[in-house]
């Protein structure tokens, strides 16, 4: 069975992409390889953030791997937090970080937003992206308790509720990392099985 890395420090974003991939490949974290270093993320945008954490364990490990770098992208606020969001509080705190999201939107009619994830895979050595994102507003308050991050405050078009008021399995039929991982799976499907 063709085993990957997902070079990700985040507990949720594993369960979630752990659920999508199933038993079809064996993912393996950083620290099933014993990688407990804080790896960087100076990138301008999704795709060179999730490339430059692939490369880090790729470099390092020469195993094949695969990252998933995703935010928050708000129309009024000029697409912030964007690829800070994992710190746009200036913490790694959810709350406080969707805490202001709600304050910079005080006031503001156009609630648009959008959750955009960018996945790096390397492969045999080649990397390949998949992209994935999902259309959706800011809702004024925070409602559910599922998901992390700004799953509280994000409402995805033709839903009457948040990602947190939704399963897993629901959210991720229809969000950003849920589209991404899906195009990795076919791609890794027709390269690695017949
Ligand atoms: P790794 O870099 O270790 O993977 P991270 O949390 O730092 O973990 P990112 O740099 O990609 O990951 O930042 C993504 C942030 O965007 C994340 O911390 C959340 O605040 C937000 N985010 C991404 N996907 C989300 C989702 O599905 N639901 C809610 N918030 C999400």
């Amino acid at each position: 069975m063709q085993t990957l890395v997902f070079s990700t420090n985040n507990k949720h974003k594993l369960q979630e992409v752990q659920a999508l991939i199933g038993s079809k490949f064996q993912l393996k974290t950083l620290e099933e390889i014993g990688c407990f270093d804080d790896i960087p993320e100076t990138g301008a945008t999704f795709e060179a953030n999730a490339s430059q954490k692939s490369h880090y364990i790729y470099e390092r490990f020469q195993l094949d791997c695969f990252s998933d770098d995703s935010g928050l992208e708000v129309d009024a606020l000029d697409k912030e937090p964007g690829v800070f969001s994992a710190r746009y509080s200036g913490s790694r705190d959810s709350e406080e970080n969707l805490q202001l999201v709600l304050k910079n939107m005080q006031g503001k009619e156009d609630r648009t937003a959008r959750f955009r994830c960018m996945i790096s895979l390397i492969l045999d050595g080649e990397e390949h992206f998949f992209e994935g994102s999902v259309e959706g507003e800011i809702t004024y308050t925070k409602s559910g308790s599922e998901g992390f991050g700004y799953d509280p405050i994000f409402k995805p078009a033709g839903y009457d509720k948040t990602f947190s008021e939704m399963s897993g399995e629901e959210k991720n039929k229809i969000s950003h990392r849920g589209i991404a991982v899906q195009k990795m799976v076919t791609f890794l499907k027709s390269v690695t099985m017949d």
